[in-house]
């Protein structure tokens, strides 16, 4: 992969997102690169999983769905009913088709950036803290504590995000997916089995 590919695609997305998506967006590149740097991963493939990770974010929800549906993407009834969820799986898929990836470690980075996965490869963990620490970000609680953890430990920077992403939703029952829950508690039990009950 080169610069110019990364170029095209950049001038392609400016295209396909709003202003404040497309510098999140660059934001969230940079970030997946330096993050890539710090722990020793291909700098490139996290630049671009990290370029193309809401590539489908500016596309409304009632189109998500349909066109999930349209190219039999599956879509769980609370997917359906949190549409929003649908652009990391429809990101996936227009990475593939729209934009040429066909590396699966970068799609399935795409693919799972909004809730995690347990057990995620270093690449897509990168993609999944670069997307709530890029520098755009200014809302979430604890951000200097999480952009420190980043750099040093992926393992409890991802169970630090995922445990304030789930207080921050709990606020509004009903909301949580299973597979943020799941990750949650994947990556609980990971860090308690390292360093014991904390
Ligand atoms: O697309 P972005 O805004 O850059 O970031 P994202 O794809 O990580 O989406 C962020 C939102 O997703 C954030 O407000 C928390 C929310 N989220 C993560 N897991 C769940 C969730 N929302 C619901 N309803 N349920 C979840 O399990
Ligand atoms: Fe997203
Ligand atoms: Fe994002």
């Amino acid at each position: 992969m080169d610069e110019e590919r990364l170029t095209i695609i950049q001038e392609k997305l400016c295209k396909k997102l709003d202003d404040k998506r497309y510098r999140h967006t660059l934001g969230v590149m940079y970030t997946s690169a330096a993050l890539a740097m710090a722990h020793g991963q291909d700098v490139k493939r996290a630049q671009l999983a990290g370029l193309l990770h809401d590539c489908a974010k500016c596309v409304s929800n009632k189109k998500k769905v349909k066109i999930c549906q349209k190219h039999e993407i599956p879509v769980t009834p609370f997917e359906e009913e949190n549409p929003f969820l649908l652009h990391a799986k429809l990101g996936a898929y227009y990475a593939k088709k729209k934009y040429g990836v066909e590396d699966e470690e970068i799609l399935s980075a795409i693919c799972c950036h909004t809730t995690g996965k347990p057990n995620m490869t270093p690449l897509e963990q990168i993609v999944y803290i670069a997307d709530y620490i890029e520098p755009m970000r200014d809302t979430a609680p604890n951000l200097g504590e999480i952009r420190r953890l980043a750099f040093q430990d992926l393992d409890r920077c991802t169970y630090k995000i995922l445990k304030d992403t789930l207080d921050y939703l709990n606020s509004s029952p009903g909301k949580i997916d299973i597979a943020t829950e799941q990750t949650y508690q994947y990556y609980k039990e990971r860090i308690e089995n390292r360093y014991g009950n904390q």
